[in-house]
């Protein structure tokens, strides 16, 4: 039986919570098709986040692998395009470590792209009536760490399986102590990942939009 792994982090930079943990560990077990949802919790902490994600491959053999994070100050679920081959911490991870400018993987490719189809999942989740966009960032903290480490392992070793990152918004429990900030209801954001996981094993050739539709 085929098998989907989700991965979300642990709280990091001062909150009580990650959205990205609450969301697919809801998740964990869901039966989609032929396939089986496995959740897993991920470190908040460069190095030790790509330990735990080579595990859980190890251990669950997957055939796609979708990360997602958070991204306080975004309004929208975002699936990233590209993960980049640095490490530059504008705050501590949370064991206290903030590298700067170091590549995650020494040698390896300046960037990888994300093996999941993100304009038709951004197409899905619009129609589902869910705020979705294109991401070229994931930034350079944990979230782009684990993205990148996730793509380097699939293009080495990964035999066909697929992966890639979504980052989503804040909690409105979260956005409550920041006010101004955007915000999505979890029910949402759960109801999304169903989407996002549906459409990556669904659709294997991505759609090609073009005049910036869905970015
Ligand atoms: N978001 C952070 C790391 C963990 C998370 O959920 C990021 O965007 O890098």
């Amino acid at each position: 039986m085929p098998r989907v792994l989700l991965t979300g982090f642990e709280p990091f930079d001062g909150e009580a919570v990650n959205p990205s943990w609450e969301a697919v560990r809801a998740l964990d077990g869901w039966r989609v098709g032929e396939a089986t949802v496995h959740a897993r919790r991920i470190a908040c902490v460069f190095g030790q986040a790509l330990r735990e994600l080579d595990a859980a491959i190890d251990e669950l053999q997957p055939t796609l692998v979708i990360a997602v994070g958070q991204a306080g100050g975004r309004a929208e679920i975002t699936p990233e395009r590209v993960a980049i081959n640095i490490d530059d911490g504008r705050i501590c991870d949370n064991a206290g470590c903030q590298p700067i400018d170091e590549p995650v993987v020494a040698g390896a490719p300046a960037a990888y792209f994300s093996t999941l189809p993100i304009k038709a999942i951004v197409r899905d989740l619009r129609a589902a009536g869910l705020p979705a966009s294109v991401s070229n960032s994931a930034g350079t903290f944990v979230c782009n760490h684990l993205f990148f480490g996730l793509m380097h392992r699939l293009a080495a070793r990964g035999a066909g399986v697929r992966g890639g990152f979504v980052h989503i918004p804040f909690l409105p429990e979260q956005a409550a102590r920041w006010p101004g900030q955007p915000s999505m209801a979890l029910a949402a954001v759960i109801e999304a990942l169903r989407i996002v996981v549906g459409t990556s094993l669904a659709v294997h050739e991505d759609l090609r939009e073009t005049g910036g539709a869905l970015h």
